[in-house]
């Protein structure tokens, strides 16, 4: 039976205090594989993503820049809503937390947590990373040979004393820690709910919730002097777009709680540990899963302005096209651990699965057919064993794939789907229906057959990586678009004797170097 109920999937909403870098491309291209997938698999998707406007970090940098906060976050929220353009995001909806509507919601929160006698003022004095808007025990610090204190990312950390509002983490450790026995899924990958879970159980101080030696952020309610936290402010991000907060009766309230958090692995605690206990206070559901990816490095090496190899997507799309850039991600990296990549191993991945796997297979399979069987799909005569099995590996994919997705091992989905384009190409050569045609047209019409009908899955199943070319793919074999869905695949969805095919083009081109 195919699952229809509501899906919900967020990326980390980016700080719009830079323009977006490549990792900022990766997460949002992995979480709309995910929503693709799912919503091509039946499921009444929300997919969310957006921009953290508030906060000291974006203070600084609109200072730095002479611009004001508002005017900052306007400029650089334009260009990440660019990105997600560029890289056909196919999300739902954009929140931006300076917006109204993400006021209201976070007031309400703010409220909820008070009136469960879990907000308390007090006096903070600690250690304060802004890059990272993050409280730190001085523990987790270390002061380097520059002389400078940095805290556990490597970012430098300062000394904070103000008066704020604390929130009573501290009274959440054990339902925390029950929450992670009881949903052992609710964290992935494994190395980072083993992490949280030590973190936790080392001891949890109560959080500092509100800052009053500045004032780009929200206002806690009747209390102006403060501004909420910027993490308070933003985790909230996730249920504002659902209106659950606001508007429970409204079209997008079933959304919450949330399926999926799709964050990287620097932001696990905020949203593993502070969000659920923020959401238990306020008697609200907790999300079924945080899933942190991994980092992306350069030929190996973290990403960092001073190194100057901070990689804008929108040159590396330009480069190498879009659906090629959103396959090799996603191909490369095992999704949860970081990953490398460079300009040979995206060539590499370009030449050896795309041109000459799924690219080569549909136009050598296609282009017989068009000049041997009427140019229309041929018909598939009595299946050999060998027939049987090759529809038989593009029959399991559906669930082969469903399994993989459901551990968001999003690079064994894509590992499958290549595995039976070879077994594919072995299929095609072994069968030989070159030599078919003149001493069995009636098998060779079945090879083809045969081989067409794989290409039609694979391009199904190709879609939520490369929506173009996928789309493509099914225009070469002629499927209509109402039956590009996953419930068309395997038997339910075999092609139709008979349809015309046109001359295939090529969707996948060699990758050739720019000449120096
Ligand atoms: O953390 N490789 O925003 P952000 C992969 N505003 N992912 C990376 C990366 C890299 N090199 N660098 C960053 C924030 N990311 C907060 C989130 S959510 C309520 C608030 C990921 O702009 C990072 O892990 O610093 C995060 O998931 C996302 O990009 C946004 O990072």
């Amino acid at each position: 039976m195919t699952d229809t109920s509501p899906f919900y999937i967020t990326t980390a909403i980016a700080y719009p205090n830079g323009r977006p870098h490549i990792g900022h491309a990766y997460e949002l291209i992995a979480t709309d594989v995910v929503a693709r997938f799912e919503r091509l698999d039946g499921r009444d998707v929300f997919f969310l993503t957006g921009t953290d406007e508030h906060g000291q970090k974006m203070q600084q940098t609109a200072r730095r820049e002479g611009l004001t906060p508002q005017e900052l976050a306007d400029r650089n929220a334009a260009e990440f809503q660019k990105m997600v353009k560029l890289l056909e995001g196919s999300n739902d909806d954009y929140i931006r937390t300076t917006e109204a509507r993400h006021h209201a919601a976070v007031k309400v929160i703010w409220n909820r947590m008070s009136e469960a006698g879990d907000l308390y003022k007090d006096a903070y004095s600690g250690w304060y990373s802004v890059r990272d808007e993050a409280y730190y025990q001085e523990s987790e610090t270390e002061v380097r040979a520059d002389g400078v204190r940095y805290g556990p990312q490597g970012t430098p950390v300062e000394w904070v004393e103000e008066a704020s509002y604390f929130f009573r983490l501290s009274a959440y450790q054990d339902r925390l820690l029950q929450h992670y026995e009881d949903n052992p899924d609710f964290i992935g990958p494994t190395e980072r709910r083993n992490e949280v879970i030590s973190f936790v159980k080392s001891g949890l101080k109560d959080l500092s919730m509100s800052r009053t030696t500045f004032d780009w952020g929200i206002p806690v309610p009747g209390d102006p002097a403060h501004v909420m936290y910027v993490w308070v402010d933003a985790l909230t991000n996730y249920i504002t777009a659902t209106g659950a907060l606001t508007d429970p009766d409204g079209p997008r309230a079933k959304y919450w709680p949330a399926s999926i958090h799709m964050i990287g692995k620097d932001i696990i605690r905020f949203h593993a540990v502070y969000w659920p206990a923020f959401l238990m206070s306020a008697g609200l559901p907790l999300p079924k899963k945080v899933f942190a990816h991994g980092f992306l490095l350069n030929k190996g090496e973290k990403m960092s302005k001073s190194l100057g190899n901070v990689v804008d997507p929108v040159n590396l799309v330009e480069h190498f096209g879009l659906d090629q850039i959103r396959y090799f991600f996603m191909r490369e990296v095992s999704f949860g651990q970081d990953g490398s990549y460079s300009e040979e191993a995206i060539a590499t991945r370009i030449n050896s699965d795309l041109a000459n796997g799924i690219g080569n297979l549909a136009s050598r399979s296609l282009s017989m057919i068009v000049k041997n069987c009427d140019g229309a799909i041929p018909v598939c005569g009595p299946l050999s064993e060998a027939d049987e099995a090759m529809l038989a590996s593009a029959d399991a994919l559906h669930a082969s794939t469903r399994t993989d997705m459901d551990a968001l091992a999003i690079h064994k989905v894509l590992a499958s789907i290549i595995a039976v384009v070879s077994e594919a190409d072995r299929y095609f050569a072994g069968q030989e229906p070159w030599a078919l045609k003149k001493t069995d047209p009636a098998r060779m019409a079945t090879v083809l057959y045969v081989t067409a009908d794989v290409v039609r899955q694979v391009a199904i199943l190709l879609q939520p990586f490369m929506p173009g070319s996928a789309a493509k793919l099914l225009d070469l074999v002629a499927v209509p678009e109402n039956q590009r869905s996953f419930a068309f695949l395997g038997e339910a969805g075999r092609l139709a004797s008979g349809t015309p095919l046109e001359a295939p083009k090529p969707v996948f081109p060699r990758y050739v170097p720019p000449e120096v």
